[in-house]
Formats: C-alpha cells, structure tokens, sequence
C-alpha cells in the first residue's frame, strides 16, 4: 500500500484554497482518495477548506458522473464513441448552419468554465468556428455590470478593482455574502479570518443586505435595504461626499467628475431614502464614516449586480472609492498583476456593437444576455435559433423562467452539451460529452488569480490518472474542432495542450523570462503550495485602456440611464419582493448528489419575516405558494427575523425533480427553482443583465 500527498488548489469557488490530498495505491489498483485536507503551507489559503472541497472525492466517485458520450435515442440513452460522438455534432451542427445561418446555433456556457483551465483555453478552438452571434454564457446571471462598468471608466472589462481587504480600514459590502459564498470577483481564502482581522486592527466592517447574512451578522453595522434600492443608496452617499467636502483628490488621470457632480445632485439623501428605505440620517452617516476612515473600500457583488439597476450601482461603487481617494491605494481598491494578465494581452472589448434578433438586447464581449435566450429559439423568424451547444451550464436552473427555457429546449433540432451528468439541461441534449474529472485535469486559476486579494500564482499536476478511454476537456473542444472543420472545409489553425499556453503566458508575463521571479511552468511545478507575488498595490494609471488613457468617471451610457432610475417607484404598502441566498454547502444547481456535502438540516425554503407570516395568515414551516408574473412554486416557508419586512428569500440551483434527470437527491429534498418565479423581461437594461433580485412575488398558503 502506498499513500501519496498531492498540494493542489482547489476549483470549486473562487476562493482557490490550497488543498492536499492524499491517495492511496493498493496491489496496482487505481489510486484512491483517502483523506482532504487544507493546506497549512499554502501562504494564501492558510489551511483553510470548506465542506465543498471534502466532496471533491464525491464527485470523484460518484455513479451518476458520465464517463464516454451518451447519445439519447427517444427516452434512453446510449453511450457512443467519441469519433462518432464528434462526425454527428459536426454533421447536425453544420447542416443546420447551412440550412438556416451562422446564428440558427446558439451556446451558452455554465460557471465550471471559468474554474477550470482546459475550458478557458480551447472552447473558443471549436466555438469561434461557429461564428455565431447568438453567444449566451452565465455572466449575464451575474458580473456583467461589473464588466461593463471597468469597460466603459477604466477601458477594459477585467480591470476590476479589488477591495484591499487585509489592509483596509472600512469595509463597505453591498450584495455580497462572502461568508457563505467564500467570496466573488475578490478572490480571498479564509475570509472570515480577514474580515475580523479588519475588526481587530479598529477598523469597521458595514453590510447593506435586505437579509441579515451570515456576514453581516458579524458585521459591526448592517443595513437592510429594499431590494434594488442600492443605486438609491450609492447616490445618496454620493451626493453627501460632494456636498459635504468630503471627496480627496485622486493621483488619477479622471475626466468627467463635474459631470457626474451635476448630473447626479437631484438624488440627495433625503429623496433617495425611500426608494431604499435607509433613512437619510444613516445615508449621510455612512458617507461621513466611509469618508472619515484612514482607508476605506467599497465592495458590491451579486446582490447589486443581478438587480434592476446593477451597473448604475458599480458605477457608483468605483465613483464612491474614487472621489474618497480610495480606487487604487493600499487599503481601497487595487487592480490585481497577475502572471497570467489577460488585461495586457487582449483589447479592452466591446459594448453594442450589435443587438439580439428579437428584443434588440445588446451584446458585451460578443455574448448576448441570456435573458434572450429562450425567445430567439421560440420565436420564428430569419436568424431563429435551432440548435444550442452548453458547456459546464445548468440554465434550466440558473437563468430567468427556467421553465420558458425547456419549452424551447424541447423544440430545438439538435442539442449538445459538454457536461458530466444527465441533469435538468442536459436531459434536453441529444448528445451528452463528459470529461475526465477536475482531479484528472491539471490546474491553473486563468481567472481568479486576476481577482485575488494578493497577486498568486500555482500550477498543480493532475492527482489522478486519466481514465482509458476519458478526455479532457480541452481535447473535447480540439476533436470537435477537427471533426467541424473536416466537415466545412474550414481551415484549423495548429493548437497547444493548455500547460503549453500557460508556460508561455507566464513566461511573456510580468513575473517571467527576464522579472526576478523567472515564473514559468517548471518553476511552478517546483512550488506546488502556490508562489505568493505580494500584495496588491497602486498600478491602475499605466493599465488604463481608454482611448485617452484617462478614467471616464461620466460615460454617456452611464448618464443616460439616469433617466431610467428616475422613475424608480417608492414601494407600495403590500410589496413583496424576493431575492436569493447561497450557502456554504451548496453549489449552484449542482453537487447536491454528494450525501457528505448536504447532510443536515433542509435548506431550499423560502425564508420570510414573522410579521409577514402573521400578516398573511400563514405559519412557520407550512407550504406556500409563491408566484411571481411568470409562474408559481411550492416550497415550505421558514419564520426568519433576519429578513427584511416585505422580502423574503429563496435560493437558487433547487427544483430538482424533473423527469428524466439521472442525479441523485442525496437530500431527499428536490425543493423548487427560483428561476421558475425570475422575470426574463425583469433586467438591468444597460447591460442586459438579469435583475434576480427583486422579484415581485406573492406568497399565500398552498
Ligand atoms: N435566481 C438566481 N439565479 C442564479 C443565481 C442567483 O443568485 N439567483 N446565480 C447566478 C450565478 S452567479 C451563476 S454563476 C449561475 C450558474 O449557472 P450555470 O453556470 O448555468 O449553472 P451551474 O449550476 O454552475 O452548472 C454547472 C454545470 O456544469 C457541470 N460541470 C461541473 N463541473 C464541470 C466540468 O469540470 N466540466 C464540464 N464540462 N461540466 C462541468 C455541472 O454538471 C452542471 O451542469 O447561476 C445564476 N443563477
Ligand atoms: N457555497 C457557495 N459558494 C458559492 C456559490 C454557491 O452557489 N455556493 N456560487 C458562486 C458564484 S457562481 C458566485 S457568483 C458567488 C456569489 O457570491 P456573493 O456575491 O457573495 O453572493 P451571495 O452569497 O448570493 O450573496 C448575495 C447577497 O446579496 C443579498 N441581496 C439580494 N438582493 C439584494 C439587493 O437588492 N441589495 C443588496 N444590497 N443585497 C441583496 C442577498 O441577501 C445575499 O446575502 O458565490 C460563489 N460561491
Ligand atoms: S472555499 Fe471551499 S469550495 Fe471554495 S476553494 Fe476553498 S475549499 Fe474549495
Ligand atoms: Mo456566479
């Protein structure tokens, strides 16, 4: 019997935290995982784990993982080999491209992608072969008003500022739940550790959220807000820095500040108040705490991104941190270096260039939002989509009316999804390709390195071998390339395994042949606890992509949607409006087949205020209905003083009972899907992203 100590990042969240792992080797049987652990000699992660990370041996092993292709004949699936797995995508794909145009395909591609290195760097090898328009990923369920917001005041959409959290004084968060989430777009193992070492050193931690979270429970202030209220918040704290005196000049090129001065000085405190029901007095104070701490950082995340006016907030995110003198300083707000920088090696983008077919949604990236999705399939016309391509996506579960969505799944001609289980999606697919597991794969953080709390880098062999007959999933995409561009007579340009094209990337970086550090692959490989580059520091002047290399603190799109927040209405005296929760034992709409990672108490319910309970005549536990514009579930309802009056929450990723879908419930609790309640037509309309939180709901006894 051997036993062997593997070090390895792990890929489930954004957190990356170091893990080993120890497999064991008996008599020449397949090596097997004993024992998870975090890695105390990862300096980033500090030995921190959560209970995701011990299921990555579930998953491992887990009977329901597809192992080779399945092909679905009527109601039964078949496994197929991979050749003929490829000769029918390409064959079904390009006739229907012949037949209808370049668009009539459409992809979406799920979270997993970016977690994983061989996606980030060879879908694009087969789906740029497409040259379809109807380009559809899980960043429109998410970040893009980040992105968007970086792309149109800084020039590129991954210039994304990070909160400087283990040097900050004061540490606004606004829609995020870290403690949970174990962070998004701020990249930090161990949060909880880092956000009351802010506490210990005298700083403060404030938490606006209309449910009391896990973190703001910590927090030393927490301020519920109605949900989609926080543009109205941020521009009352705006306004007071201004009015106040209290902004300090920043080091930074920055047109536009007088514009914003004037455009935005009619929300003041005092009219902003009701539209987010934080009283004028505590608007103020929050500017004059945030403004008065030796550093400060102001922190939004998916709470105020998914909602009706998410870029309006980060604008105002980046603008409150600029006028404070808080974007890129120690303590604030700092754009990452990483070793691999995609902000240096692409352009910065591009917004609108063109529209969807039929609500004219525009594109960011050369993705459309994928609010759209289900109506370019359902609605007939030149340029209808009729086939979909998902890769590491779940959007039955994830994007709004879900249930719209398998209407349209339903009438596709063909649907391939690159995926390891035969899930509420993929149950739609005619052909399923599933890839080696994530510890058959090596690993490098393409993406979350680039969102750190401090610049990191580390490369991590696979721990397990790769299974007869298995592919990677990067050499999914180069035998589906291959078999498309034989199809179309389209010319393939030569590839590189993805190690290859980091070695390179490092070794071009900041940090490679020529810097002190000299990274390369073969220097990672020597590291394999991680290589700590520092910490973050001021870098943003010389990293500026606009055209004049000046911050735009004014875009004119920005500008323009101030009009559209104008009529943001005070709520009425019934409203009801819902949001969403993670929890740390969940993963999005998957991982809930792994009985050692959803032990426990239930967790799908639908959490609301006791004097909305008592209001509406319903009790603690009973089951309710809940509908929304779109649609009605059933779900027990959970008496929680945590929420806020007139909100009431209810997680994502659930609703698993479905036909047709081969996971296990590991729970016993298949609970109901959020998106069967969220509004496709409910968005943030400058970037198209889906406003989830926020939904008008009622909630009466079922
Ligand atoms: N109402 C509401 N909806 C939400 C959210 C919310 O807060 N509220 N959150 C949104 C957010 S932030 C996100 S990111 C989206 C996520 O939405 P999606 O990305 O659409 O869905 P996931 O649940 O992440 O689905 C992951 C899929 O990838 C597969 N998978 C896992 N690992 C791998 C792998 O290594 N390779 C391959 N090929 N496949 C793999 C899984 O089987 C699963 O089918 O959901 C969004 N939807
Ligand atoms: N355990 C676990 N971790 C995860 C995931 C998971 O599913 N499970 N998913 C991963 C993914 S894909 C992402 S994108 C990140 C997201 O990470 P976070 O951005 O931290 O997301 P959440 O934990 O959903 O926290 C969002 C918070 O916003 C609040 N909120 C809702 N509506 C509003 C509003 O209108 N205003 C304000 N101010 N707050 C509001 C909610 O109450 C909630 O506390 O988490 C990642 N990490
Ligand atoms: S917080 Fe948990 S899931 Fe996220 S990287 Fe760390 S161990 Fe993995
Ligand atoms: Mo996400």
């Amino acid at each position: 019997m051997t036993k062997t100590l593997h070090h390895r990042a792990c890929h489930l969240c954004e957190a990356i935290c170091g893990l080993t792992i120890e497999t064991t080797t008996e008599d020449g049987a397949a090596p097997r995982i004993t024992s998870i652990k975090g890695d105390a000699l990862d300096t980033f992660s500090r030995g921190h784990i959560c209970p995701k990370a011990v299921a990555l041996q579930d998953i491992q092993n887990d009977p329901d993982r597809l192992r080779q292709p399945m092909r679905r004949v009527g109601n039964q699936w078949q496994a197929i080999g991979w050749p003929e797995a490829f000769a029918l995508v390409a064959e079904r794909l390009a006739a229907i491209q012949a037949r209808h145009g370049a668009n009539a395909v459409a992809v979406y591609q799920g979270n997993p992608s970016v977690h994983n290195y061989g996606l980030m760097t060879h879908s694009n090898y087969f789906l740029g072969l497409l040259k379809t328009r109807n380009r559809f990923s899980a960043t429109s369920v998410d970040q893009l008003p980040h992105h968007l917001s970086s792309y149109l005041m800084y020039g590129h959409g991954f210039l994304l500022p990070i909160p400087d959290i283990d040097h900050t004084d004061f540490m606004l968060i606004l829609g995020a739940n870290p403690l949970a989430s174990n962070g998004s777009i701020m990249t930090v193992p161990d949060v909880e550790k880092r956000l009351k070492a802010i506490q210990a050193r005298g700083g403060k931690v404030v938490v606006v959220d209309p449910r009391r979270s896990e973190t703001a429970a910590m927090a030393n202030q927490h301020l519920f807000v109605r949900p989609g209220g926080d543009a109205a918040l941020l521009f009352g704290v705006l306004n007071t820095l201004f009015e106040e005196g209290l902004t300090r000049d920043s080091h930074l090129p920055v047109d536009g500040l007088p514009e914003v001065r004037a455009a935005i000085s009619r929300f003041g405190p005092e009219a902003m108040s009701p539209l987010c029901a934080v009283p004028a007095a505590q608007i103020r104070q929050l500017a004059r705490d945030f403004a008065a701490a030796p550093s400060a950082v102001c922190y939004g995340r998916m709470g105020v991104s998914t909602q009706a006016f998410g870029t309006l907030c980060h604008w105002l995110v980046q603008l409150i941190n600029l006028v404070t003198g808080n974007l890129d300083r120690v303590g604030g707000a700092l754009c990452t270096e990483p070793a691999v920088d995609l902000v240096a090696s692409t352009s910065g983008g591009h917004f609108n260039q063109w529209q969807s077919r039929v609500s004219g949604l525009a594109e960011y990236g050369g993705e459309l939002p994928v609010s759209a999705l289900a109506e370019e399939m359902l609605t007939e016309g030149e340029g209808q989509v009729r086939a979909l391509i998902t890769v590491a996506g779940n959007p039955v579960l994830s994007t709004p009316n879900g249930r719209q969505l398998e209407q349209a799944l339903d009438g596709l001609e063909f649907m391939v999804s690159v995926d390891l289980y035969i899930n509420e999606t993929t149950r739609y697919a005619d052909l399923i390709l599933p890839s080696t597991s994530s510890l058959e794969n090596d690993h490098y953080d393409t993406t979350f390195n680039m969102f750190a709390v401090r610049n990191v880098s580390r490369f991590n062999r696979a721990i397990l071998p790769k299974p007869d007959g298995a592919l990677y999933d990067w050499e999914i995409f180069v035998g589906l390339a291959q078999a498309f561009a034989a199809h179309t007579g389209k010319e393939l340009k030569p590839t590189m395994a993805p190690a290859q094209m980091i070695d390179r990337g490092l070794r071009a970086g900041r940090y490679g042949d020529g810097a002190a550090q000299q990274l390369s692959l073969a220097t990672l490989l020597d590291h394999p606890h991680g290589v700590d580059l520092g910490a973050l520091k001021a870098n943003l002047a010389p990293r500026l992509k606009t055209a004049n290399q000046r911050i735009q603190a004014a875009p004119a799109q920005m500008l323009a949607d101030l009009q559209r927040f104008a009529a943001l209405q005070a709520p009425a005296a019934d409203e009801l409006l819902m949001i969403g929760r993670r929890h740390v034992r969940s993963n999005n709409s998957w991982m809930h087949n792994y009985h050692r990672l959803v032990k426990g108490k239930p967790r799908h319910q639908l959490l609301m205020n006791p004097d909305d309970l008592a209001h509406r005549g319903l009790s603690d536990g009973q089951r309710v209905r809940i509908s929304s514009r779109i649609g009605a579930i059933e779900v027990e309802v959970l008496a929680s003083a945590d929420m806020m009056p007139g909100v009431v929450s209810l997680p994502h990723g659930w609703g698993h009972a479905r036909p047709g879908v081969q996971m296990e419930i590991a729970s016993g609790q298949p609970g109901a899907s959020a998106n069967d309640l969220t509004d496709e037509r409910q968005l943030d309309h400058l970037s198209g992203n889906a406003a989830l939180n926020g939904v008008p709901v009622t909630v009466v006894a079922a």
